[in-house]
């Protein structure tokens, strides 16, 4: 039998649904739960608390080399409403990457496109295509679609970062692809400056006359450093009234977003403020750079408050309402499947309470 038979009291109705499973089609009619009147998500609101990935980071960096599983050790957030899938939501993989002193992650390629996350610690190069990029606290790398990339930390002390991938997006479409690649000399690599930041990384609306062609679907710049991103953010705020600035994350030539799959936003939190509780539709991760607060995430009885500290990850998933309330400053990190949403005509964003946005 091909397909799942439905039951029926008439005997010509019986007669057609069984021949309707031995050709691989299902009556519509009796199927329930496709057309809901909203999305119906699986993914619940989870927070993964900052000490616990740290503490278990380094566990794993005692005892798990790290060539062992596609050469990177990584500890996957799984959100529990997803049955065990390793997703921190149904679209985006987050994770947690340690890698311990004078360690190599080995060059490879995929299709899903990630990008890094700093938290704290500095001193590991991730090459991408073969450009060094240094990592450090607050910044932001980008590793796009098919572009080889390793982690080289030169330094004696471990490091450790979050990740987040389009994996589960790139997955669904039946469109993942990996390779290795041939890995290189870790000093020659530390040694010369990212050509994709002394292109692209000049300053405010500068962007180079003339230089490399610009990659069809990404942000030709590849790391986001934080000291620009904090003086942007205290910009805005010294203009707004309502204690609460958010910046996006751009391509500095075509103002689109960073990759074609991930929206990467900043958002900075004076002590005392709270947001507006706003949902939109995908998936959204959210990771504590500095401070303190809480966040809530859901509406009603699913409604969960989550006390955050610097390096907690949470997931927000799709149409979930979030609102956040900040007891010390607080900046956050958050990366969205929103380009994918909006390229398909299906983002939507409402407020659904308060005042300020
Ligand atoms: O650093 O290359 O979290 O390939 C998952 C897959 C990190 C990486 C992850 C990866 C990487
Ligand atoms: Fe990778």
């Amino acid at each position: 039998m091909a397909t799942r038979q439905f039951k029926t009291t008439d005997p010509d109705l019986a007669v057609l649904y069984e021949k309707l499973a031995e050709t691989s089609l299902q009556p519509l009619w009796e199927l329930s739960g496709l057309l809901t009147a909203q999305p119906v998500v699986r993914g619940v609101p989870y927070r993964w608390a900052g000490k616990e990935l740290r503490e278990l980071g380094a566990r794993a960096g005692e005892l798990v080399p790290v060539d062992r599983g596609g050469d990177r050790r990584v500890l996957a957030c799984c959100n529990p409403g997803l049955d065990g899938a390793p997703y921190a939501v149904s679209t985006l993989w987050a994770a947690v990457q340690y890698l311990r002193g004078f360690e190599v992650a080995p060059a490879h390629r995929h299709t899903p496109a990630a990008l890094r996350f700093i938290v704290e610690g500095e001193g590991v190069w991730t090459l991408v295509d073969s450009d060094p990029l240094h990592m450090s606290t607050g910044d932001l790398v980008l590793t796009p679609s098919w572009t080889f990339h390793e982690h080289h930390n030169p330094t004696a002390a471990p490091m450790i970062w979050m990740d987040v991938l389009d994996l589960p997006v790139v997955a669904a479409l039946d469109a993942v692809f990996f390779e290795e690649g041939p890995s290189e000399d870790a000093d020659r690599a530390t040694m010369r400056q990212s050509s994709s930041e002394a292109w692209f990384g000049g300053g405010p609306g500068l962007v180079p006359v003339g230089g490399p062609d610009l990659p069809a679907h990404r942000s030709p710049l590849l790391a986001y450093r934080w000291a620009d991103t904090e003086r942007a953010l205290e910009a805005q705020l010294a203009v707004r009234a309502d204690g609460h600035a958010r910046m996006r994350y751009s391509d500095p030539v075509r103002g689109g977003d960073v990759m074609p799959t991930m929206r990467c936003e900043m958002e900075r939190l004076r002590p005392g403020t709270m947001t507006a509780s706003v949902r939109q539709t995908g998936g959204q991760v959210t990771c504590v750079l500095h401070g303190t607060g809480r966040i809530t995430v859901g509406s009603g009885e699913q409604a969960q408050v989550f006390s955050v500290e610097p390096g907690d990850i949470v997931a927000i998933p799709s149409w979930a309402p979030r609102s956040v309330i900040a007891d010390t400053e607080l900046d956050l990190f958050t990366t969205s499947d929103a380009p994918v949403l909006e390229a398909l005509g299906l983002f939507r964003v409402e407020t659904v309470t308060g005042a300020k946005a």
